[in-house]
């Protein structure tokens, strides 16, 4: 099978996860993708929380699969020069340094647009460029603190929460891809590279939007409905944390299951879906709910909506989670278990969909890591180890026009 990107050549001088994410995912859909470290240490999760003593880390092989790793020391005229012959002969350039690194290095987007006019050049940053904080180095929940995430995640009476899933870095890293992909569609019709930029706080952003939202309509009505401030609670002028509310048009809530006071997780997201309501008196066994107006309505039920979702708790008390949701799916309600990360790594359903893989690794033996989330009727992403520092060096130095010699003599010079 042909792979959609086979044939795209793709300098990955990112690093941590933002960068890398993107790039991976490239490469699972047939990108050449050729992550280029500083000889001796790489990129610096490769010992970032190791859980074996000489292995690359899990942080990194979870984030740098199907890739090429070619050492090369870029601060060295030598290095410079295989860059450049690189930069040559690649469509694409992908960084995530700190601000002005590249430009230091010497690779400043002028340079690398003379360089060669086709390339994309495509950087994540913490701010975009002109933000007032745009020299600013940003780690991942620095971008959730930025973007308006933490301030709006999290219950009401504690601090601004950060959320596990990665906002800041590989979300960032999705949206550089979308960008990427966007700029090779345009150079197909105008034969010209272009630089691409996404930042952590932008991409955040994106996300909240629907927090964006609630500022707007607070700031015109003073309350937001669906929140569990409302109505007994005060609304201040800024959007507030809402715990576990549903966000949207659908109250929700995370509710206990059998053995919560044992299990953490012993818990099901349930949804009040207006339209799903008299289903759910009668899953609830509360047939008499369905017409009574204290509760008919959504209207109706908001003001007393935490009494309605202890009433659920108590049917939950005799069932599983997973029990609850086999019977609420039976009345299309929109709820799910609590998964944890066990539950999720032993998933068959989530095993047989390639969306959690499998992979044999040189030193490490197998790991499990993530596959394509995105699934393709001709495209069946096949995820192979991350690559040992340095493994393809040689490789893609002979591929380049570099001699035995040649790359004898820039080991000698420690340039690779
Ligand atoms: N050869 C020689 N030098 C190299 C090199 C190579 N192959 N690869 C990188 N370097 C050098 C760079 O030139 C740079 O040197 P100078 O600072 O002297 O110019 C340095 O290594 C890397 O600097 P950095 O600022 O990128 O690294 P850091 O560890 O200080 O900061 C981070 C890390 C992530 C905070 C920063 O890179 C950053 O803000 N990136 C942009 C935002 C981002 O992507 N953050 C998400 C990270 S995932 O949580």
């Amino acid at each position: 099978m042909t792979k959609p990107l086979e044939g795209i050549r793709i300098i990955d001088f990112t690093h941590v996860q933002a960068g890398p994410a993107c790039t991976q995912m490239l490469a699972w859909f047939g990108a050449d993708v050729i992550k280029v470290e500083r000889p001796g240490s790489g990129d610096v999760t490769r010992n970032q929380l190791r859980d074996i003593p000489d292995a690359d880390a899990l942080y990194f092989t979870m984030l740098n699969s199907n890739k090429k790793s070619l050492t090369l020391d870029t601060k060295k005229p030598e290095g410079k020069e295989v860059l450049e012959k690189l930069i040559r002969e690649s469509d694409v350039l992908v960084e995530n340094f700190g601000p002005g690194a590249l430009d230091r290095m010497g690779f400043s987007w002028e340079r690398l647009n003379e360089l060669n006019p086709k390339m994309i050049v495509a950087s994540v940053k913490g701010f975009s460029d002109g933000h007032h904080y745009d020299d600013l180095k940003v780690y991942e929940n620095v971008a959730q603190c930025a973007g308006g995430a933490a301030s709006t995640t999290g219950f009401w009476d504690g601090p601004p929460t950060i959320s596990a899933a990665a906002l800041g870095d590989s979300n960032t890293g999705m949206h550089l891809a979308i960008g990427i992909l966007t700029a090779l569609l345009g150079r197909d019709k105008t034969g010209k590279g272009q630089k691409v930029a996404v930042s952590m706080q932008d991409s955040v952003l994106n996300l909240c939007r629907v927090k964006l939202r609630d500022q707007q309509r607070l700031e015109r009505v003073g309350y937001l409905e669906e929140y569990p401030q409302y109505p007994h609670g005060e609304f201040s002028d800024v959007v507030p944390r809402g715990g576990n509310a549903g966000g949207g048009g659908q109250p929700g809530w995370v509710l206990k299951c059998k053995g919560w006071e044992t299990d953490p997780n012993a818990y099901i997201y349930f949804t009040i879906q207006g339209h799903a309501w008299e289903p759910i008196c009668k899953a609830l066994g509360k047939p008499e709910w369905i017409n009574d107006p204290a509760y008919k309505t959504a209207e109706a039920r908001q003001p007393h909506i935490f009494e309605i979702f202890k009433t659920i708790e108590g049917w939950l008390a005799d069932k599983t989670k997973f029990e609850a949701v086999d019977i609420l799916r039976k009345f299309d309600i929109p709820c799910a278990p609590v998964l944890t990360m066990k539950e999720l790594a032993n998933d068959p359903s989530l095993r047989a969909s390639g969306t959690i893989v499998e992979v044999p690794h040189k030193k490490r033996g197998s790991y499990l890591t993530v596959g394509s989330p995105i699934k393709f009727s001709d495209l069946k992403p096949e995820v192979t180890a991350s690559p040992l520092l340095g493994e393809h060096t040689e490789e893609v130095l002979a591929s380049l026009g570099y001699s035995k010699q040649d790359i004898f003599n820039l080991r000698e010079m420690k340039a690779v």
